[in-house]
């Protein structure tokens, strides 16, 4: 059988995990990349046996080892398939005027530039090949703005944009684009804004049933499987509770 390899990004935690043993379940030889090492060796062990595994340490910020360590696969490893750009986070919930330069700074660095640097490394090889699909993790947050979300929105918006260029660039040569919006999802994505503040971040999934990670990665496994000649362009998938950003009907 022919070997079809996929990347996700962020595979240490949540949606990225998920996805990453969906895909390896549908057959897919994982290239699965995340800071922390012990991480990717767990999720080693949830793998199918006969599926190759390649994991990768690496801070998206960090543009040179992102690029040496991409544009340098082993040979094998090079013709990927499907690119699930999904490492990201926000840092901060605080209204602009009281905004953390730090936390600015990483939700851009991470959640764009970080996209866009992996983008760069797997893009031409698909190209040359004029075959591929893109999977971008946007947010509701990147369809609206909710208060105190604001440079998080941006980041969000920011990848929507890029998700459409991508798809107008990239559609001479075949390659799929694809742009998943999720609502909330119940992963360590709370736990991470809040700065480890586990009551607050509980609080967030309290009252109503949110998303898990495995219902984002169930939508990639359907993006991946249509026909050659559908692609779901742009998906919004919220918890049924949730109507909007900001419209939650929780139970409290
Ligand atoms: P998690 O915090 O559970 O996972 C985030 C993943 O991103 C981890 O694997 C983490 O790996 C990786 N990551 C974060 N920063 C970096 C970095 N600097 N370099 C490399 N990898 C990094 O959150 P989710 O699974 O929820 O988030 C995944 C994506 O989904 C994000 O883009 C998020 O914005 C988006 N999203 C989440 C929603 C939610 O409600 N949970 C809703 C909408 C979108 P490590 O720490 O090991 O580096
Ligand atoms: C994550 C969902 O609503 O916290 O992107 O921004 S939200």
């Amino acid at each position: 059988m022919e070997k079809k390899i996929a990347l996700v990004t962020g595979a240490t935690s949540g949606i990225g995990r998920a996805t990453a043993i969906t895909l390896a379940k549908m057959g897919y030889d994982l290239i699965a990349t995340g800071r922390r090492a012990d991480r990717l060796e767990e999720l080693k062990t949830q793998l199918p046996k006969e599926v190759d595994f390649l994991p990768l340490v690496f801070d998206v910020r960090d543009r040179s080892n992102v690029l040496s360590m991409l544009t340098n696969l082993p040979p094998s490893w090079k013709n990927i398939n499907i690119l699930v750009n999904n490492a990201g986070n926000a840092h901060g919930l605080d209204p602009i005027q009281t905004g953390n330069l730090d936390d600015w700074d990483a939700m851009i660095d991470i959640n764009v530039k970080g996209l866009l640097y992996v983008s760069n490394a797997i893009i031409p090889g698909m190209c040359e090949r004029r075959s591929g699909m893109i999977i971008n993790i946007g947010s509701i947050a990147g369809k609206e703005v909710y208060p105190n979300g604001n440079v998080y929105c941006a980041s969000k918006h920011a990848v929507d944009a890029v998700t459409q260029g991508m798809r107008m660039d990239l559609n001479p040569f075949g390659i799929k684009v694809i742009a998943i919006h999720p609502g909330l999802v119940e992963t360590e994505f709370s736990l991470v804004r809040f700065k480890g503040d586990e009551a607050r971040a509980e609080k967030i999934y309290q009252g109503y049933q949110p998303l898990v990670a495995q219902d984002i990665a169930d939508i990639i496994e359907f993006a991946v499987t249509r026909p050659a000649h559908v692609v779901l362009a742009d998906i919004v998938v919220l918890p049924t509770a949730q109507a909007s950003a900001t419209v939650i009907n929780k139970d409290l």
